[in-house]
């Protein structure tokens, strides 16, 4: 059995249950335990925890896995390993200063105080940059710290940066990138790591159809080469004749990100009837 530690309730959480029941995972929820539950069809148990704990309950082994924001995992200085970044949760740390503020480069932060719930990676930057800054550690509403006064900038969670604007701040300086990873405890059993390689499996299956759809087209038969040029799917296309002369079905898969251009380049090239599909799961 191997125990995973999951945020109980917050942003993380509806993408960890969707992630888990998308890998074909079931859980069966004590009848007064709300913080455990045990998965009813693969060797699985869960902790419902506050993020911030996680790093620390993998550490100590309370938990063999568990799935957090890379921030906080940094933020914490726990030495686990991350076995998978799971692609949802994006965000970045980010400092941010008053909008009116003049800011020409980095040297412009030294000897500002910031406000931030990151004080561990906003030290490490600062001295990595050679900055003299001072860091007021708070556990919430950091945005509003320069408004009233607790501090001249903040370093904080930036997702879609509205929160600075209507803070009346901008960001000036990124510095680093985050999304939820899989941490995992890095001495496992092997039974453990056993049930760790069927799990990761399962997340790179979903994973890998997250970021594919299906594509079914019609095509000239004598623009199906120019079409498997802007297609080169999986492997190679799969081509069946349709009851139209001289015209066949293309079926392939095509990358979420390059979707749009392909659509045009296809449609130039003489496809007609293009469907897309979501796929649920890829195993290559
Ligand atoms: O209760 P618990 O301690 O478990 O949860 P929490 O309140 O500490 O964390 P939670 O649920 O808010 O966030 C969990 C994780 O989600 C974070 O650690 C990040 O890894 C990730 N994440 C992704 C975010 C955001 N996007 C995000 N936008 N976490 C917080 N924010 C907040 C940010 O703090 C700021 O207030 O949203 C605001 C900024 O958003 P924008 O879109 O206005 O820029
Ligand atoms: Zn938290």
């Amino acid at each position: 059995m191997l125990t995973l530690a999951v945020q109980k309730s917050g942003r993380l959480n509806e993408q960890t249950e969707k992630l888990l029941k998308d890998c074909g995972i079931s859980f069966i929820h004590g009848r007064n335990d709300k913080l455990k539950a045990i998965a009813s069809n693969f060797p699985l148990q869960i902790l419902y925890l506050r993020d911030d704990d996680i790093p620390e309950c993998i550490a100590d082994a309370a938990a063999d896995i568990g799935i957090v924001g890379e921030n906080v995992y940094v933020e914490k200085g726990k030495s686990l390993k991350i076995s998978k970044r799971l692609g949802f949760a994006k965000c970045r740390l980010a400092i941010a200063i008053p909008k009116q503020m003049v800011y020409k480069d980095i040297k412009d932060l030294n000897g500002l105080s910031i406000a931030t719930s990151y004080p561990n990676i906003l030290k490490k930057f600062s001295d990595k940059k050679g900055l003299k800054v001072s860091i007021h550690q708070i556990s919430g509403s950091v945005e509003i710290a320069p408004g009233v006064g607790m501090a001249d900038a903040i370093f904080d969670i930036v997702s879609t940066g509205s929160t600075l604007i209507s803070n009346g701040l901008k960001e000036v300086e990124t510095v680093m990138n985050s999304e939820a990873v899989l941490l995992i405890h890095p001495k496992l059993n092997k039974e453990k790591e056993a049930i760790l390689e069927k799990l990761n499996f399962r997340i790179s299956a979903v994973k890998k159809a997250r970021n594919y759809k299906y594509i079914l087209l019609n095509t000239p038969n004598d623009k199906i080469d120019e079409i498997c040029q802007i297609l080169p799917g999986m492997k190679s296309p799969t081509i069946m004749p349709i009851a139209l002369e001289n015209w066949s079905s293309l079926h392939s898969v095509i990358r979420e990100d390059d979707f749009w251009q392909s659509i045009e380049k296809l449609k130039n090239a003489g496809a007609q009837g293009i469907l897309i599909i979501p796929i649920e799961k890829m195993i290559i």
